[in-house]
């Protein structure tokens, strides 16, 4: 049953199972898998595909020659598994010349050196196959607004987009852009702190048709968000380029946990609202093993936010042939029709009707929702006794 299809495409990073387990207060606890090996584990737990920084592939000072070596034994471990890559980006926070952000840095030097490094990532990428092209800004931001200008980096944000687009273009690629919005970490504050505010900024770009969102789980749970509002607020914009699954605890340090492993009912809510809307991008698990795994339990890791994700769309199909959550729903949205013909679209003839039609208040106020008796239900199915 719960077995991952190509159509589903689950897709994770290098540097998710990759992930040594490494942490600000203590060293790597797995051995270093080379993207081979990275890929050939992920095409045992039936990923469909494979997504990478530049600099998880090719390290930071290889040569052009390492490079293309990298490349070909990449290309081959893919062509041996069938996993395909659909995204790709940009290691601009991990080299200490990042250390005061990329694209927002105060040093042109090193606003410069970011986009170089940018469009070699994306012709890397697009060799590769990558449609989507990531945009986290991991060191975006400040630890004190003294040194930085909020404004300013709102500004060279943009000019490092409209450049890159214009690169694409150039270059005739077939490629979007997805922005990642993160509220703090590893900088004390980031900026663009949450989807809701890339939406905003993607609206002030020369291009924004080839740009939309990549929102992640943990990201908008560390800014005390609700992760499916964020989320439908990109999809009814047209904005859902990507997504970056995960779970995080709220109030806690960035978990990067498996999908689904924390908040089970917000789960649910976000893989009901992909499903009912037909979402069918990639589904990224942007996720970390226990740092007590060890490779085994990584693949148990990687294969448990699959069948978890499945598990919960085949919940969500459940909850629409539910008699009795349907008959509740369509109780707690019925409509005699009346009021229709004075809204919608405004004209001067609607309004006017409205203004003169009668409201009962104090009626309005006295009905209630059966939202208890709705979530009970929805508790129950998650639970498995419906
Ligand atoms: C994080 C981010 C990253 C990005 C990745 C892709 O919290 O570190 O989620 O994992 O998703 O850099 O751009
Ligand atoms: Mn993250
Ligand atoms: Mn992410």
């Amino acid at each position: 049953m719960y077995t991952p299809q190509p159509e589903n495409k689950f897709t994770f990073g290098l540097w998710t199972v990759g992930n040594p387990g490494r942490d600000p207060f203590g060293e790597a606890v797995r051995h270093t898998l080379s993207p081979v090996e990275i890929v050939h584990l992920l095409g045992e737990v039936g990923a469909y595909g494979v997504n990478f920084h530049d600099n998880d592939l090719v390290p930071i000072d290889a040569t052009a020659a390492q490079r293309d070596q990298i490349v070909r034994d990449f290309k081959q471990a893919l062509a041996d598994t069938g996993l395909v890559v659909p995204m790709a980006t940009t290691n601009l926070f991990s080299d200490p010349a990042f250390r005061d952000g990329a694209f927002t840095s105060n040093d042109r030097h090193v606003r410069a050196y970011a986009l170089q490094k940018t469009m070699n990532a994306i012709d890397l990428g697009v060799e590769l196959g990558a449609k989507i092209y990531v945009f986290w800004g991991g060191r975006e931001g400040t630890e004190t607004d003294a040194g930085k200008n909020p404004i300013t980096a709102i500004e060279r944000s943009r000019e490092a987009m409209n450049y890159l687009c214009e690169y694409v273009m150039d270059k005739g690629y077939d490629l979007k852009f997805a922005l990642e919005a993160k509220p703090n970490e590893p900088r004390g504050d980031i900026y663009n702190a949450t989807t809701g505010n890339m939406l905003a900024f993607i609206q002030t770009l020369d291009h924004p048709n080839m740009v939309g969102v990549n929102p992640e789980v943990a990201h908008e749970h560390m800014a005390g968000l609700n992760f499916t509002h964020q989320v439908a607020q990109a999809l009814e914009a047209g904005k859902l380029f990507h997504i970056d699954l995960n779970d995080q605890a709220f109030g806690r340090y960035d978990q990067d946990y498996r999908f689904g492993s924390v908040n089970l009912k917000s789960a649910f809510f976000l893989v009901k609202l992909l499903a009912d809307n037909g979402y069918d991008g990639n589904l990224h698990f942007d996720a970390h093993a226990y740092r007590t795994a060890d490779y085994d339990d990584v693949k148990a890791f990687a294969r448990g936010c699959m069948r978890t994700y499945l598990i919960l769309k085949e919940k969500a199909a459940q909850f629409k042939a539910d008699g009795e959550i349907q008959a509740l729903l369509a109780e707690i949205n019925s409509d005699d029709g009346e009021l229709t013909p004075f809204m919608g679209q405004y004209s001067a003839a609607k309004a006017a009707a409205l203004r003169a039609h009668p409201f009962d208040r104090a009626a309005l106020g006295r009905r209630g929702q059966p939202y208890e008796r709705l979530d009970q239900l929805t508790i129950e199915l998650l639970l498995g006794v419906r």
